[in-house]
């Protein structure tokens, strides 16, 4: 069994073509909510549903979020009101955080809702939200403490970083404990997702790094820098903000003592030579298609098989 720790859209690229190759008893896909809020009454947790539409086959790829060709009937009323509208919900999108929402004020977990909206939407494979607990990553500014929401869609990220702020009281969602400590896991993938805003979060619960790190398993990372650049979000702007150069070499070295290897791009070839301490793999990263994703999971998995049955006691 492997887990693959994902965040938005990278994430959903990386587990589409996993979902491909392993079956569901062998793949536990564990999405970040520290992104997560509560906004007009609703409980929005945007990266769960960004890679349960992708899986589904219903999410807008070139928006990165939301549902496909959906109406905005409920956002335009919300505008004639004068309510708040700088975060979007689309008409189908609402329904999710809905249900999501009575589900939830029922006194059901966000495992269980999480588990029962993926099988309503037809998935294989369950999403697993890294906490039950709320989570939400707060981030310290130029203009001052804000919660992730605000930074990342009101003010679109132009505020200079200086510091993320996670919920490191909060437990893993219990099937993620399970997991995580499971006799029959063989592997970690860490998605092309943002590390300090997508993985971390992850990473930060309760218990998480120190489990990963006692396992002795393979941690492999696909690299979301692409030749000093994100290949989706604001990632390489984050990095240089805290002081960091945007590159693969980086993002190694920002999951030190966690990783065993890193899949970097093509592009960034002539930088193989600079990794220290892990194995480095050179693949096309750029999931462009269904088929693409397939192919990286297999040689990420492939690796994580090699790198296991290598492993040193
Ligand atoms: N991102 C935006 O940039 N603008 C939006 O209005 C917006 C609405 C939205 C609604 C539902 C949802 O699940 C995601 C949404 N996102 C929106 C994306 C999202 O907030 C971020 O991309 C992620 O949190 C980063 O991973």
């Amino acid at each position: 069994m492997k887990i693959a720790l994902a965040g938005g859209v990278g994430g959903a690229k990386l587990v589409r073509g996993l979902v491909q190759i392993l079956p569901p008893e062998e793949l536990a896909i564990v999405v970040n909510t520290g992104d997560d809020f509560v906004h007009l009454g609703l409980n929005i947790c945007p990266d769960l549903d960004t890679v349960m539409y992708s899986l589904a086959g219903i999410a807008d790829s070139i928006r990165g979020w939301g549902i496909a060709d959906e109406s905005w009937h409920f956002m335009d009323a919300l505008a004639r009101l004068g309510g708040e509208t700088w975060f979007r919900l689309g008409d189908n999108d609402m329904a999710t955080h809905i249900e999501r929402t009575r589900m939830l004020a029922n006194g059901q977990s966000l495992s269980d809702v999480t588990a029962i909206l993926c099988k309503k939407l037809g998935l294989q494979h369950s999403l697993i939200p890294m906490s039950d607990d709320p989570a939400g990553t707060f981030v310290d500014t130029d203009r001052g403490q804000l919660a992730f929401q605000e930074y990342f869609v009101k003010h679109q990220c132009e505020p200079t970083l200086k510091r993320v702020n996670y919920q490191t009281k909060a437990q893993p969602s219990p099937k993620f404990a399970e997991y995580l400590n499971d006799d029959s896991l063989t592997g970690i993938f860490i998605c092309p997702s943002n590390p300090m805003l997508s993985i971390e979060p992850i990473l930060a619960l309760s218990g998480v790094r120190e489990t990963i790190r006692a396992r002795k398993i393979p941690v492999v990372a696909v690299s979301p820098i692409v030749g000093g650049k994100a290949i989706k979000g604001p990632a390489a702007k984050i990095m240089s903000e805290m002081g960091v150069v945007p590159s693969p070499v980086s993002i190694a070295q920002y999951y030190e003592g966690l990783l065993t290897a890193i899949v970097i791009d093509n592009a960034d070839s002539n930088l193989a030579s600079q990794f220290k301490n892990v194995a480095v793999s050179i693949e096309n990263t750029i999931m462009t298609t269904a088929q693409d994703s397939r192919v990286l999971a297999t040689s990420v998995n492939d690796l994580v098989d090699k790198l296991y049955s290598c492993r040193t006691e």
